[in-house]
């Protein structure tokens, strides 16, 4: 397996819920290295140009809508298989659909409010990082 990276966003549903530690301590916990963070608020823009790929789908306003709705914390985490690893430990989309002891089963209220978003390709992985971070903010250990 190669080392990859992956984006991860805590998204403002969990941020409200003062569980950004006990999300990134799972990433940890798991062996994937967060290589670079910062929080942030985005703007309609800068969602929408996020999930461009959802633009055309009938919850992309309650998507922008609520990824504005409050600060997010976006991580680039480092590690063997990140990409894939990174979406088991979130759990599915929709929390009553994850499976237990996941991210979305144990923090997630709802399929729109869902705690947090993982890149689910390299190439979506490459453009996501880049979407957000310099590669001088990026510091690989
Ligand atoms: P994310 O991109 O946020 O990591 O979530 P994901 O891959 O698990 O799901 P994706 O299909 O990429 O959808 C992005 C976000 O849009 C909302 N969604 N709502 N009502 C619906 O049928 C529906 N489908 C997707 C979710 O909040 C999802 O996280
Ligand atoms: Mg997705």
């Amino acid at each position: 397996m190669a080392v990859e990276r992956t984006l991860s966003i805590v998204k403002p549903d969990a941020v409200g819920k003062n569980v950004i530690g006990e999300i990134l301590a799972r990433f940890e916990k798991a062996g994937l290295q967060i290589v670079a963070a910062k929080m942030v608020k985005l703007d309609e823009e800068k969602a929408g140009g996020f999930y461009a790929e959802h633009k055309e789908r009938p919850f992309f306003p309650a998507l922008v809508s609520f990824m504005t709705s409050g600060p997010v914390v976006v991580q680039v985490l480092e590690g063997e298989n990140a990409i894939a690893l990174n979406r088991e430990l979130m759990g599915a989309t929709n929390p009553q659909q994850a499976a237990a002891g996941t991210i979305r089963a144990d923090f997630a209220e709802s399929i729109d409010a869902n705690a947090v978003h993982g890149s689910d390709s390299a190439a979506s992985a490459e453009r996501e990082i880049a979407y957000f971070f310099a590669a001088d903010e990026i510091c690989s250990r």
